[in-house]
This record gives structure tokens, sequence and C-alpha cells, in this order.
């Protein structure tokens, strides 16, 4: 199985945050997700009390690097997650960007600008999830 790091926005704002968990959900079926706790709703609370913020940032860069590909919702701009892609290009990594044309914020031109990146817009939760098969078969062949 496929290892994906998965990217959502935590301190960028937190009004996706369900959606994250329904995809890492459909995903998790399919492919080992690296990152399941992006859309727990606890995860303010439990890594306050046990993570710093260095152990946060060593944990993810170790699992970008073992990761097989980076799958960002990119809806909600987060510092973060951008930092992620810039970090997952220069790995090598194939880049899959999920966002909604329609979102509040406009895809920041970093993103929506670099021709190596997947953009792959969306309207719906069921079209995330043909997106994210779509992905998922890419990467197995
Ligand atoms: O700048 P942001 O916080 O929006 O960045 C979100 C991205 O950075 C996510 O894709 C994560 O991979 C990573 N990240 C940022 N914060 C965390 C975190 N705890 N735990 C795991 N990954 C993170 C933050 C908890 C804190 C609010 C107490």
């Amino acid at each position: 199985m496929k290892k994906i790091y998965f990217a959502g926005s935590i301190r960028g704002g937190q009004e996706d945050r369900e959606l994250y968990a329904g995809l890492i959900r459909w995903l998790r079926e399919r492919a080992e997700v690296l990152t399941e706790f992006i859309g727990d709703s606890t995860l303010e609370e439990t890594e306050a009390k046990t993570m710093t913020d260095v152990d946060i940032y060593r944990r993810d860069m170790a699992l970008l690097q073992a990761a097989d590909a980076i799958v960002a919702e990119c809806s909600t701009p987060s510092l973060g997650v951008g930092y992620e892609l810039g970090r997952a290009e220069a790995l090598g990594l194939p880049v899959y960007i999920l966002y909604r044309p329609k979102a509040a914020r406009r895809l920041s031109a970093m993103v929506a600008g670099n021709g190596g990146f997947r953009l792959l817009p969306y309207h719906s939760r069921e079209e995330a999830e043909t997106v994210l098969g779509q992905i998922l078969e890419e990467l197995e062949r």
C-alpha cells in the first residue's frame, strides 16, 4: 500500500477539519495515511500536552521523508501546508493539490503557478473522493 502524507490546515484555520477527517477515513481503507491526526478534533489538547512544536516539526518531517506522495487539501491557506509542499517538492515526491475553486481565498500563486504540482479542483465531497481514487490509481501505475 502506498504511503500518503495528507496535509491540511491546523493553525491556518480549522474550518475544513471535518472534511479532512472524512477524506482521511476514505483514504485509510485504500492506502497508508501517515498523518491520520490531521482531522483529529482533539489534536490541540493532546499534542499541546505531550509534544512541543520542535517535536511536531521533527516528527512530521520524518513522516514526509517516508511518504510516497503528498496530498494537500489547500482550500484553507496554511503556512505549515505551504512549507510541507516545498519540502515535498525538494524531496522529489509527487504533489497533489485538492482545492475548491469557490473557497473563500484563492489558491496562492506559489501553488497554482507551480507547474510541477498536480492541481485537482473539486466541488463536492463525492468529487473529492473520486479525485483521491484517481491519485491512488496513478501512484499504483
Ligand atoms: O500552519 P498549520 O498549523 O496550518 O500547518 C498545518 C500542517 O503542518 C499540517 O499539514 C501538519 O502536517 C503540520 N502540523 C502543524 N501543526 C501540527 C500538529 N500539531 N500536529 C501534527 N502536524 C502538524 C499542532 C498542535 C497544536 C495546535 C497544539
